[in-house]
């Protein structure tokens, strides 16, 4: 009975899709990367579709320019269990008196806009068509996890095992370490007490290794628990004390739990995850905060590509037709952004697309084989700074000023174009990247943006 239900939801799906009534875009990247200023700049600016002084904002956005939208809004929620992406939230942090950058947001939400357009298809003449857009926000640090389902808890380990050669060398395991080895693995009975501190140590040490910038921090929910804080099926951790080909959970009662908590983990979360996000993305943003990672220096930068390549391998890229959609879900469309470009001058733009680029390289090449589009691009959802003009002893610069008046004008610095650890080092010493406070949002105004215009072509352009 189920799978007669589940097909006829699946064919009532395609038969939307295949007259492309809907849409459904996917925005990941790393914690603090931009994803929720980008979709609060998406949202504001599609609430505003229709507006005859919308091309001034987005001049290169062809549907604006053609005058063929007619109003967006947003939908209640249609998917009760996935929380509703907090715009209106967001949009009075931007408007308050000082504004404020919206509260970060640690989990998956979702946001279901609908966008009337004049559709001028030869065969359907010229009338009034709608887009139901799902945007899904969810956080990069969960993605990595998809790789735990390739890895059994002895790979898994292992995998700890090698990690720690590389990065134990920047921050120090020694607590977690410790604790745990005070654990008797070969005991028939568990000291709850031990573990449960060992437990806490090793996400206390996790955190620093993604603060300090390395990007492959598994198991995600261990730094982003969302709704599973304290839960036990996030109290567990690799052996790493020894070869672990040498105690069984035969004769190891504490190894056997591990093992069932890690496999409940990769079960119930992370195949939970792909199967209510992924399996339904058509269109996939994945924002990289380059500047960040370059300042976390050579391991961060390195791992950060490895990220790509991992999550490149489990999505499935492709054209999207009526039956890969029922039959093997793909994404159609796959672009990166580097975000926050509004930290740089203008003429470094094109460095900071490059610096990009090269870090992407393999997973664009991935995409590329499987037959999907991608782009790249920089962009600036909220943009705070403004790029002047600036001469000096007869020589022309580029500089940054912000709306506040105690902000002197300024220069943060250049971009390396590619990666080199020369480059790396110079950039570290000397860029300079100052606390940028979001401009105000006027009552009636669209949040100011650098490319946003860039970005809706290519989600949108062939849609409307
Ligand atoms: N100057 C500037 N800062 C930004 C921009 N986008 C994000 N930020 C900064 O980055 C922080 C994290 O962004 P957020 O969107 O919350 O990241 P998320 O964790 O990926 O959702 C914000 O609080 C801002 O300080 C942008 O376009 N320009
Ligand atoms: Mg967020």
């Amino acid at each position: 009975m189920s799978i007669y239900s589940n097909v006829s939801d699946s064919l009532i799906e395609g038969a939307s899709l295949l007259f492309d009534k809907k849409l459904r875009i996917a925005i990941t990247g790393l914690s603090r990367g931009g994803k929720t200023a980008l979709i609060t700049s998406l949202v504001n600016h599609i609430l505003s579709f229709g507006d005859s002084s919308l091309a001034d904002s987005l001049p290169r956005f062809k549907a604006a320019l053609n005058n063929t939208l007619l109003s967006g809004e947003i939908l209640a929620p249609n998917d009760l269990e996935i929380p509703q992406f907090p715009y209106h939230a967001a949009i009075d942090a931007l408007s308050a008196n000082p504004p404020k950058w919206p509260e970060p947001t640690d989990g998956i939400s979702k946001i279901t806009l609908k966008i009337k357009y004049k559709s001028k298809s030869l065969l359907l003449g010229n009338n009034i068509k709608t887009l139901y857009l799902d945007i899904w926000d969810y956080p990069g640090e969960w993605l990595m996890d998809l790789m735990l389902l390739d890895l059994e808890y002895e790979d898994f380990s292992r995998f700890y095992s090698k990690r720690l050669e590389l990065i134990g060398k920047v921050i120090d395991p020694g607590p977690w370490l410790n604790e745990g080895r005070k654990l008797d693995f070969l005991s028939n009975t568990i000291d709850d007490h031990t573990l449960k501190a060992t437990v806490a140590l090793f996400k206390e040490w996790l955190k620093k290794v993604k603060e300090y910038g390395f990007a492959m921090t598994l198991p995600g929910r261990f730094i982003l628990p969302g709704a599973l804080e304290g839960t036990p099926i996030l109290e567990f951790l690799p052996y790493v004390w020894g070869d672990i080909g040498n105690i069984t959970s035969k004769n190891s009662l504490l190894l056997k739990v591990l093992k069932l908590r890690y496999d409940g983990y990769r079960e119930k979360i992370v195949k939970r995850f792909y199967k209510d996000c992924f399996s339904k993305i058509d269109r996939q943003i994945v924002l990289v905060d380059c500047l960040k990672a370059l300042k976390g220096g050579k391991e961060s930068f390195f791992d950060i590509n490895e990220c790509f390549d991992v999550l490149m391998k489990h999505f499935n890229y492709g054209q999207n037709n009526l039956v890969t959609r029922l039959f093997a879900p793909r994404i159609e469309k796959a672009i990166f952004v580097a975000s926050k470009a509004d930290f740089v001058t203008n003429d470094e733009h094109g460095n900071l697309l490059s610096l990009l680029n090269s870090m992407i390289k393999q997973s664009a090449i991935r995409i590329r084989a499987q037959g999907s589009i991608h782009e790249s691009m920089v962009l600036s959802a909220v943009k705070a700074t403004k790029c002047v003009d600036y001469h000096k002893e007869n020589e022309l610069y580029e500089v940054l000023i912000t709306p506040y008046e105690d902000d002197a004008p300024f220069y943060p610095g250049s971009v390396p174009p590619t990666w080199s650890k020369e480059s790396m080092d110079f950039f570290k010493e000397h860029f300079k990247s100052i606390e940028l406070r979001p401009p105000r949002l006027e009552f009636g105004n669209n949040i100011a943006q650098m490319n946003l215009d860039l970005l809706l072509n290519f989600l949108l352009g062939d849609k409307l």
